[in-house]
């Protein structure tokens, strides 16, 4: 062979060799507020969510997947920062002009890919908090995402049914006007502002609870809010607005590794889809928000496949907790669910102690590694720091994530157990260790009778076997007492931070 052919062989066989392996993209979808069973994959009727459905079959459907706990902020606070957010004060459901309750500094899920070179966004709803106690609307927003990781954001400060019903980009409220300066308060109506309270005539959408404040684009929030009448935000777009803004990041993101966090807002209240979903669950706004969502999700996919990273993208679709029907709002969606189950076979819901406060849909997708399948692994999203630190070759500060284990080998199919134990969090404990589920004797009522969801309280320590009994309909604490005493020692060392 001559010298030029044998150069010529060699650059050949130098190119065909397999490049060393990219880190993939990662790609949090947090829906809010979206059950066990509210996907089709999940038990949902055929067709309701084919974009989840296509997920779910090229990737991983976990079945005893959990959000931290039964509410949006303190599973939140959990998923970036990989500690329980029951060790801290200050992490339950917060107002819109609460300050950032996350440490400008600390690790987190977005800071640690970050640091491994990855480009990474916040969009959608955050609900952790903004500033300091000095905010004032009308300046710079800081802290908030981009002093904890994230190099840009699109975000609204809380929920949909919160105000400011403004969207902040980095550190400033989109569509500003210095000329119409923002007030936002929590303590006391507003003078001259009027409230859903005292002009129910303005409302389009009426409370079924709560919700009487701020009148917002016809709907009452909770607190008050003055001012920026061009900043604020149309409810039908919001789905729009934040999925054009996480489908620009990944086509701005070709070229690089990126870490997308995209919370939308829907199934959240107040359910106002854009028109072009009404009708189309047959269930009412709850449904069509559902499909919505559904249509958030396909965007997202599309995108990755038109940007030709579908394959080394890591893809999560889960939940920050468990469904509510009436949330708040006279939207009918508890006359028009007609057989849908927004809970599967579980009891409880958004609030609860029992299963269905934080088992939510979960499925992996990540065609270049991971092979199609279903996992009943015990999986936990304060394992995501972690988790994606060891996807990265890095790992997890146990000072400040002290609860997030690296749990990858389960997020990849490739161990069928998870976790050994995970606590359960709806404002008291539960845990679960294999098929058992301990929820401690408690004092607290039983129901929530404006939301009508079974808290999962009891005066009489309750133990389920979640196999034999998924549902958690009959307690057997008395028939199994190793069982109840393993259980209450897990809790108690999960407590002291063992
Ligand atoms: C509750 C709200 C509910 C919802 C929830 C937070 C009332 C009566 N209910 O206090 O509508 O906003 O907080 O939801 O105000 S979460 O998904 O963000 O945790
Ligand atoms: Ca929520």
């Amino acid at each position: 062979m001559s010298r030029w052919a044998l150069a010529l062989t060699s650059l050949v066989v130098l190119l065909a060799s397999p490049a060393p392996a990219a880190p993939p993209n990662v790609v949090v979808i947090y829906a809010d507020d979206l059950g066990y069973g509210d996907v089709s994959c999940y038990g949902a009727k055929t067709g309701l969510t084919p974009n989840v459905d296509r997920l779910a079959k090229e990737g991983i459907k976990f079945t005893d997947a959990h959000a931290s706990s039964a509410t949006c902020t303190p599973s939140r606070y959990a998923i970036l920062t990989g500690e329980y957010p029951w060790r801290r004060q200050g992490t339950g459901v917060l107002p819109g002009d609460a300050r950032l309750i996350i440490e400008p500094g600390r690790a987190t899920l977005a800071s640690v890919l970050r640091d491994a070179g990855y480009r990474t966004a916040a969009v959608g709803k955050w609900h952790l908090g903004l500033g300091d106690d000095k905010l004032d609307w009308n300046g710079p927003i800081k802290p908030g995402p981009l002093e904890v990781g994230f190099d840009e954001c699109f975000i609204m400060a809380a929920t949909g049914d919160r105000v400011p019903c403004v969207y902040v980009k980095d550190h400033e409220v989109v569509g500003r006007d210095p000329a119409d300066p923002i007030v936002v308060r929590y303590d006391a109506p507003i003078a001259g502002e009027p409230t859903g309270k005292a002009n129910p005539e303005l409302l389009r959408l009426r409370p079924s609870h709560g919700h009487d404040m701020a009148v917002v684009d016809g709907v009452s929030r909770i607190g008050h809010m003055k001012g920026g009448a061009k900043a604020r935000w149309r409810d039908e777009t919001m789905a729009e607005t934040f999925t054009s803004e996480a489908v620009g990041f990944i086509g701005r993101n070709k070229e690089r590794p990126f870490f997308l966090y995209f919370a939308t807002h829907d199934v959240h209240v107040p359910r106002l889809p854009h028109p072009r979903f009404l009708g189309r669950s047959g269930m009412g706004p709850r449904g069509d928000a559902i499909v919505e969502f559904d249509w958030s999700v396909g965007e997202v996919l599309k995108a990755l496949d038109e940007a030709g990273l579908a394959a080394n993208t890591l893809v999560v679709l889960t939940s920050d907790n468990g469904p509510v029907v009436d949330d708040g709002y006279r939207d009918e969606a508890a006359e028009k669910l007609g057989g849908h189950k927004p809970a599967g076979p579980f009891r409880g819901g958004k609030y609860s102690k029992f299963e269905a406060g934080t088992r939510v849909p979960f499925v992996v997708r990540w065609p270049a590694r991971v092979k199609p399948g279903e996992s009943a692994a015990l999986v936990g999203q304060v394992d995501f720091l972690a988790t994606f630190a060891a996807l990265v070759g890095r790992t997890a500060p146990r000072a400040t994530a002290p609860d997030a284990q690296d749990q990858l080998r389960a997020l990849l199919g490739e161990d069928p157990k998870g976790r050994e134990v995970l606590i359960e969090h709806a404002g008291g404990l539960a845990v679960r260790r294999g098929k058992w589920k301990f929820i401690p004797a408690t004092d607290g009522r039983k129901t929530n009778p404006a939301t009508n969801t079974e808290l999962g309280n009891d005066d009489k320590p309750q133990l389920y076997d979640l196999d034999a009994d998924p549902g958690e309909t009959r307690n057997v604490a008395d028939d199994h007492p190793d069982a109840l005493d393993r259980l209450r020692k897990d809790l108690a060392e999960a407590r002291k931070g063992r």
